[in-house]
């Protein structure tokens, strides 16, 4: 199929990003929103600077019975596998599936429980956060990779997909993108969510900016044991640059203890815990973070 239709499940900034991208470059794009949901298009709104741009995409919910064929999953990592089961009826055989989550562990699960999906993994550092529903502020350009361990030459699919953003790449080592991302925010997400401080404070503050040390230090040596060995070599430079780079952000930890929400701990430092575990490593740190946040969150 050389112009698959994407639907896309998850419609918070990076799922309507990537669906207005998608609609933009040209592929047949549907948001699937909650059951309940009697719209059956929603303009999406990306601001960018001064320039604003709207596309009305066509919706769909659970209920409905649309054969799906290609699917962007975007939704917070708590959220994937009831997203997934509500439209489970609905996915093709072979259906294409991009998860394009935070944190780790949530592919295995979902080979798993539908191994007739044909599922790639995805981490973006695009930079985007809702000013309303379907209506998103645009506020960096950063790179998407997608892939599937091993997979070196990219699917048919992929060459129209990746026109969704200025920077997307095919990556074989999708496992190290995705163990990278995890080990960065396994120590500023949780460190800005229990100070309370943007990702700029971890740098300037002494005494935050000893923690990120401390912290780097055991994400480091729980990396090394998994086999990513370059990753904890470059670990602490590779934090410090994401702090300076993000400096004005509020983690999105911070973002979901501020408006009440759930957090992603348990896919972050949660599954760096259960590795941890694995390979008898202590982590007494992480372990007080994690205590921290769910308490936190309560
Ligand atoms: O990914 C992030 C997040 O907030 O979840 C970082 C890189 C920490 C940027 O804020």
């Amino acid at each position: 199929m050389d112009k698959p239709h994407w639907h896309v499940l998850g419609a918070g900034a990076i799922g309507c990003l990537f669906a207005h991208g998608l609609r933009h470059s040209g592929s047949e794009t549907t948001l699937i929103m909650r059951r309940g949901t009697t719209a059956r298009s929603l303009p999406v709104v990306i601001e960018r600077g001064t320039q604003r741009c709207e596309h009305h995409l066509p919706v769909i919910t659970p209920d409905d019975t649309a054969a799906i064929s290609h699917l962007l999953i975007t939704t917070k990592a708590y959220d994937v596998h009831s997203a997934v089961s509500s439209i489970a009826r609905l996915l093709r055989d072979n259906c294409v599936v991009i998860l394009l989550v935070n944190g780790l562990g949530l592919s295995e699960k979902l080979r798993e429980d539908y191994p007739h999906l044909d599922i790639f993994c995805g981490t973006t550092t695009e930079g985007a956060y809702p000013l309303s529903e379907q209506h998103i502020q645009h506020a960096g350009r950063g790179e998407t990779r997608i892939g599937r361990a091993g997979v070196v030459t990219p699917p048919a699919w992929f060459e129209r997909f990746s026109r969704a953003t200025d920077t997307c790449v095919w990556d074989a080592e999708i496992d190290s993108a995705l163990w990278s991302k995890m080990a960065v925010n396994c120590v500023i997400n949780p460190l800005t969510a229990v100070y309370g401080c943007r990702n700029g404070e971890l740098a300037r503050r002494d005494e935050l900016s000893s923690q990120v040390e401390a912290l780097c230090a055991e994400v480091a040596a729980i990396s090394r044991a998994a086999g990513f060995a370059n990753i904890a070599g470059q670990l602490l430079p590779t934090v410090r640059a994401v702090i300076a780079g993000t400096a004005d952000n509020r983690s999105s930890m911070l973002q979901d203890i501020e408006r009440g929400r759930q957090t992603e701990i348990d896919y972050i430092t949660g599954y760096l815990l259960q590795v941890a575990e694995r390979h008898g490593i202590a982590a007494p740190y992480n372990q007080s973070l994690l205590k921290r946040i769910r308490h936190h969150a309560q």
